[in-house]
């Protein structure tokens, strides 16, 4: 199935030419060359060996551990994958190397659902802890929606911490859509309400909601993602249509658990996957998609408005393991 095909339907903001797809296909292979270059690198090059042997697999098994795969992950990988080699009786390392792409393509799929953006507006509620990457995951989704002709409008959630609502008003301006905010200190659930009032009156397709990475310790985030939440329904029914749990990748296998709690606690829908482009293990993606339990929806490919990919288990392996 073709590029194009596969991302067609994947929400409003999935590409709706073939060359939009493409902007998609260079920013996850430019995010993922540090992974290509060395550790899946090295992956391909093993395959190159003339047979296939315990050592071999022992090495590519070590090699994705330390591409942060997981170590859970990969094992459960790699011994399903040397069982289907075995079973299939494939002497070929080029063989087997297909069949270890695609069983990374599968786990990457395992949760993948429908996407359903006919809800007006389509709410996004964008959560994570501190630091992950939200705000400016935020700004990219806006520059996104509003590329793909949606009127947009954003909630300064993070009413918490000093400045934030400032690094998304001053986005909402780069980006050029508006921002409901009440600076520090306000109450996010008036903020949200508020923004979900302006969006029904001024005929927004779209609001995404910015949410606090941190709070006071005696104050459970998520007990005020929950609170969020109701707010949210009190206005409108079956929203939030989408949260997406926001995980930066340079935080190795501890952020996965730290994310994975998260997830536990409320009620996530997706995960975009930030600062792709600052690592060498993107293996990441896998251990998140196992832990998680989610699809992997968005990933970050840098620190501009442009700088977001929709994420396609295909073409994201195909880009590890060095094929355009
Ligand atoms: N290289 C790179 N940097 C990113 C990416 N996404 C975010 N960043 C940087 O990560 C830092 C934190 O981003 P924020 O968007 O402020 O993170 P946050 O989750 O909103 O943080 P809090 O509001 O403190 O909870 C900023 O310096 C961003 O520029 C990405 O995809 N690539
Ligand atoms: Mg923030």
């Amino acid at each position: 199935m073709s590029l194009f095909k596969r991302l067609f339907g994947r929400g409003i903001d999935a590409p709706r030419t073939a060359a939009e797809a493409n902007t998609d296909v260079v920013k996850l292979s430019t995010a993922t060359e540090r992974t290509r270059k060395s550790f899946f690198g090295q992956i391909a090059a093993l395959f190159e060996s003339a047979a296939l042997s315990a050592e071999l697999w022992d090495d590519i098994e070590a090699l994705l551990v330390q591409a942060d795969v997981g170590v859970t992950t990969t094992t459960n990988l790699v011994k399903r994958v040397k069982e289907q080699v075995r079973r299939a009786g494939i002497k070929e390392p080029a063989e087997a190397r297909q069949m270890l792409h695609d069983e990374m393509v599968r786990i990457l799929q395992e949760h993948e659902l429908p996407i359903n953006q006919t809800a007006k507006p389509h709410v996004v509620l964008v959560v994570g802890v501190n630091g992950a990457g939200k705000t400016t995951l935020i700004a990219k989704l806006a520059h996104r929606y509003l590329d793909r002709g949606q009127k947009v409008v954003l909630a300064a959630g993070d009413t918490f911490r000093a400045a934030a609502a400032e690094q998304l008003e001053t986005w909402g301006q780069r980006v050029g859509v508006p921002v409901v905010s009440r600076g520090q200190g306000g109450d996010p659930g008036a903020v949200v309400y508020e923004a979900m009032e302006v969006a029904t009156t001024t005929d927004c397709d779209v609001i995404i909601i910015d949410t606090a990475g941190r709070l006071h310790a005696k104050v459970n985030l998520m007990q005020e993602l929950t609170k969020l939440r109701n707010i949210i329904r009190r206005k409108m029914a079956d929203a939030p249509h989408e949260v997406i749990l926001v995980i930066d990748a340079t935080t190795g296998q501890n952020g996965v658990l730290q994310a994975k709690a998260f997830a536990a606690a409320s009620d996530v829908t997706s995960v975009a996957i930030t600062k792709m482009d600052g690592t060498a293990k993107g293996g990441i993606a896998f251990a998140i998609a196992q832990e998680i339990q989610r699809p992997v929806r968005y990933v970050g490919t840098g620190e501009k408005m442009t700088d977001l990919a929709l994420f396609d288990a295909t073409t994201f392996v195909d880009a590890l393991f060095g094929r355009e």
